[in-house]
This record gives C-alpha cells, sequence and structure tokens, in this order.
C-alpha cells in the first residue's frame, strides 16, 4: 500500500469494513472525503467494540493521522459524542484533522431532513435522517457555513442569523411546524466551536505532503458506488460521491496521486430500502443469503433484499471507480448451494442490455440473464490459499473476472481477519 482508495462496489454493506480496519493498522493517514456520519464502522480491540460513524477507521492505530476532509459534512455535536466514548478509554485523539473548508450540519439541516422524508409519503428516499442532504444542498446553493466560519465568531454569527431566518421560513411556511431558535444553535455551537478548534486543519496540505513523502495513505468510502449522486440509482442515492472521484475532489488533491483503486464486491448482492433491484430473489433462495450471510441492517435490524452476484453492476462499478482490483467478499455464505448463478445482462422489453441504465423506470422493467454454475459444498471458512478454494468456487472467481475484466486480488472467507486469501 502506498496510496489506496476502499470503495463500495454495491449499495453498501459489501464488508468495506474488514478491508478497511486490516489496512488502517499500517496506514500513516486515514482519509474519510465524504458523507458524513451517515456512515457507520465498528472498530473491536479485544472484547470492546467502538461503534464510529464520523472519525477514521486509523483512530485506534496511534501513529496515523486521521483526516476529515474537506468533502465531509461534518456534525460537530456527533463527533464530540465519538471523541468522547473514546476518550473515556484512553484513545488518544490527537491524531485527528478536520478540514476547515468542511460544511457543518446544523439543526435545521436534521430538522428538513425529517421534515421532507415525511413529506415524501410513498417515495420515501429512506435517509439517515443527519442531515446530510441538507447540508450539501446549502453547499451546493452556496449558503453553507464552513468549520472556518465557525471557528470566526463574527462571521459565524453573521451566517448563522441569515441561515436560521431563512430554515425558520421554510419550516414554519412549508411544513408548518415551529420555528427554530438562533441563540440557542448559536450558544450550542460556539461551544462546539472552542472544543474542535484544536482539531482543525487545511487537510489538503496534509494529505498531500504524506503522499509526496511516500508514506501510507488510506482513503477510506462509506456507502457504495450505486448510492452516489451521479452514478447511482438517483434519486435513491446520499448526497455525495462514495465513488473514485469523490476522493479528490473531497480530500483535495488530485487523481494521480490515488495509486490503487480497491472495489469491495460482495459475492451476491444486497440493497437497503426502496428501489429497482433486478436480481432481487424474493423466495427461499434470497432467504437462504439473508440469513447465511445474516443480511439485517446493524443498527435498525431490518432485513436486507437479497439477490445473486449482478455483473452488470459491477463492471459499471470497475467503470466508473477505475478499479485496480477487486476484494470479494462474504464468498463462504454462498456455500452449500446446489447451483449459483450471476447475472450477465438484462433483458427489457426484446432487447439485451449490457450496460447499467440510467432510468429507474427501465430498470425496474429490467429482468436478469443469468449464468448457471455449480455450487460447492465444501467448508471453505479455514481455507488460506487460492489454489485450495474447491474447483467450482474458483471458477465461479474466474467467470466474474472475465465478466466485470478487472482482478480479484483478496477473497474473504468469513469475518476474522484470517479468514482471507491475498491472491499473489
Ligand atoms: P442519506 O441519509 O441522505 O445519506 O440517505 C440517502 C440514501 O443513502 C442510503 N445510505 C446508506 N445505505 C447503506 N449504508 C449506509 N451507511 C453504512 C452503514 C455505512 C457504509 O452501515 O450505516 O456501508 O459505509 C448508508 N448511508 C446512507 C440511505 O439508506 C438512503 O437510501
Ligand atoms: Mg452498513
Amino acid at each position: 500500500m502506498s496510496t489506496i482508495a476502499i470503495i463500495g462496489a454495491q449499495w453498501g454493506d459489501e464488508g468495506k469494513g474488514k478491508v478497511i480496519d486490516y489496512l488502517a493498522r499500517k496506514a500513516d493517514v486515514v482519509v474519510r472525503a465524504q458523507g458524513g456520519n451517515n456512515a457507520g464502522h465498528t472498530l473491536v480491540v479485544g472484547d470492546k467494540k467502538y461503534a464510529l460513524h464520523l472519525i477514521p477507521s486509523g483512530i485506534l492505530n496511534p501513529n496515523s493521522i486521521n483526516v476529515i476532509g474537506n468533502g465531509v459534512v461534518f456534525d460537530p455535536k456527533g463527533f464530540l459524542e465519538e471523541i468522547e466514548t473514546l476518550e473515556k478509554d484512553g484513545i488518544s485523539t490527537d491524531g485527528i484533522k478536520i478540514s476547515d473548508r468542511a460544511h457543518v450540519i446544523f439543526p435545521y439541516h436534521k430538522k428538513i431532513d425529517e421534515l421532507a422524508e415525511n413529506a415524501r409519503g410513498e417515495n420515501k428516499i429512506g435517509t439517515t435522517k443527519k442531515g446530510i442532504g441538507p447540508c450539501y444542498m446549502d453547499k451546493t446553493e452556496r449558503s453553507g457555513i464552513r468549520v472556518c466560519d465557525l471557528l470566526d465568531k463574527d462571521i459565524f454569527k453573521e451566517k448563522l442569523r441569515q441561515q436560521v431566518e431563512t430554515k425558520n421560513n421554510i419550516i414554519q411556511k412549508i411544513y408548518n411546524e415551529s420555528p427554530l431558535n438562533f441563540d440557542d444553535i448559536y450558544n450550542e455551537y460556539s461551544q462546539y466551536a472552542s472544543k474542535i478548534e484544536k482539531y482543525v486543519a487545511d487537510t489538503s496540505v496534509i494529505v498531500y505532503n504524506a503522499i509526496k513523502e511516500g508514506k501510507k495513505v488510506l482513503f477510506e468510502g462509506a456507502q457504495g458506488t450505486l448510492l452516489d449522486l451521479d452514478s447511482g440509482t438517483y434519486p435513491y442515492v446520499t448526497s455525495s460521491h462514495p465513488t473514485s472521484g469523490g476522493f479528490c475532489t473531497g480530500s483535495g488533491i488530485g487523481p494521480n496521486m490515488i495509486k490503487d483503486v480497491l472495489g469491495i464486491v460482495k459475492a451476491y448482492t444486497t440493497r437497503v430500502g426502496k428501489g429497482p433491484f433486478v436480481t432481487e430473489l424474493e423466495n427461499e433462495v434470497g432467504e437462504r443469503i439473508r440469513v447465511q450471510g445474516n443480511e439485517f441492517g446493524t443498527t435498525t435490524g431490518r432485513a436486507r433484499r437479497c439477490g445473486w452476484f449482478d455483473s452488470v453492476i459491477i463492471r459499471y462499478s470497475c467503470r466508473v471507480n477505475g478499479f485496480t482490483g477487486i476484494s470479494l467478499m462474504l464468498l463462504d455464505v454462498l456455500t452449500g448451494f446446489d447451483k449459483v448463478k450471476i447475472c450477465t445482462g438484462y433483458k427489457y422489453k426484446d432487447k439485451v442490455i449490457s450496460e447499467f441504465p440510467s432510468s429507474l423506470e427501465v430498470l425496474e422493467k429490467c429482468e436478469p440473464i443469468y449464468e448457471e454454475l455449480d455450487g460447492w459444498k465444501e467448508d471453505i471458512g479455514n481455507v488460506t490459499k487460492y489454489e485450495d478454494l474447491p474447483v467450482n468456487a474458483q471458477k465461479y472467481i474466474q467467470r466474474i473476472e472475465e465478466l466485470v475484466g478487472v482482478k480479484v486480488k483478496i477473497v474473504s472467507v468469513g469475518p476474522k481477519r484470517n479468514q482471507t486469501i491475498v491472491r499473489e
């Protein structure tokens, strides 16, 4: 590893955490560049578990710098809560750097996120209600408040006053709800400002210099490619760019500075919430994958929708991210099936589509074209060498590589760190 970006290739929950955790222990710098505390990763040390949402995964490595880049939307309240749990256990947070250009999430963002979701009725996006979308809206509308503004008392006061006025107009006139109080927010956030000040930096300089000096820099992706604002299944997406381009704009470096782009790919497909899903299995096969893969949300316990591997999605993901390799996760979940299927294309009306369509109406009507392969029955949880995988599992991987055109460099055969096959 010199510089590597870790990216979810599907709809999130591909198992990025396992790969990130492994690499973060060796990294000099770990960078988050998009999203906010809508992400979730659990770090395990001994019998202690830390549920982090915003703080990068290198936090348990005392030698690493952990960057919250300019592309992140920063919730100081959530951030300080995470800091508190870490410090209580004696974990140093000195290495955290927050970009002075990151946009700040305020209570009105969360409020509007919730009100807008409720107003969508049947067409809910299923947001995390963390204020992510409304904060990015202010950013693109050019009225957002950045970390550097928060640290300047006078500028902050003036900008906040304008924002509270505008947002209260929306809250009262559009949603008929009671307004938020300027003083409360101002006082609360002024306190946050003094607490976060020591972490604030021009993080682009830090990341740039680290790469120039040949340090190991890990870009930690959250969510997944199909949740990308541009490349995802719009409008059922998040408001940031979980694709590789997002790491450049979101951390303030050029694309030539990221050497490896590792796509994290689940050996089958899952999706949380609404929206078209071509290979979805609403039958006992889908149920079996759900149970074997424990495909239930970590926070809400929601059952994830499950289906066969979709090579149309992964080929698309390889293209928009420029993957230099794939890490195939949860292969063990497919053990025991007589036959396993891979979707090679979509049938739409009487045409065959091989590229992932933009229109959800088209996607909704696509039928999967499957290729059937023989399954494997052998337990693969203890396999450490690729050659020791059952022949049919190797054939499954080989076929995926042929269909998507990128090498599977890592295969995960279980949740534990030693259940990982790294290919030469
Ligand atoms: P939002 O709150 O505006 O970002 O919601 C918009 C849509 O994006 C989806 N979304 C997610 N879906 C899966 N996983 C998410 N976060 C992961 C987690 C972290 C990860 O496990 O919590 O996998 O890296 C995530 N965040 C947002 C959301 O469901 C809406 O469909
Ligand atoms: Mg998740």
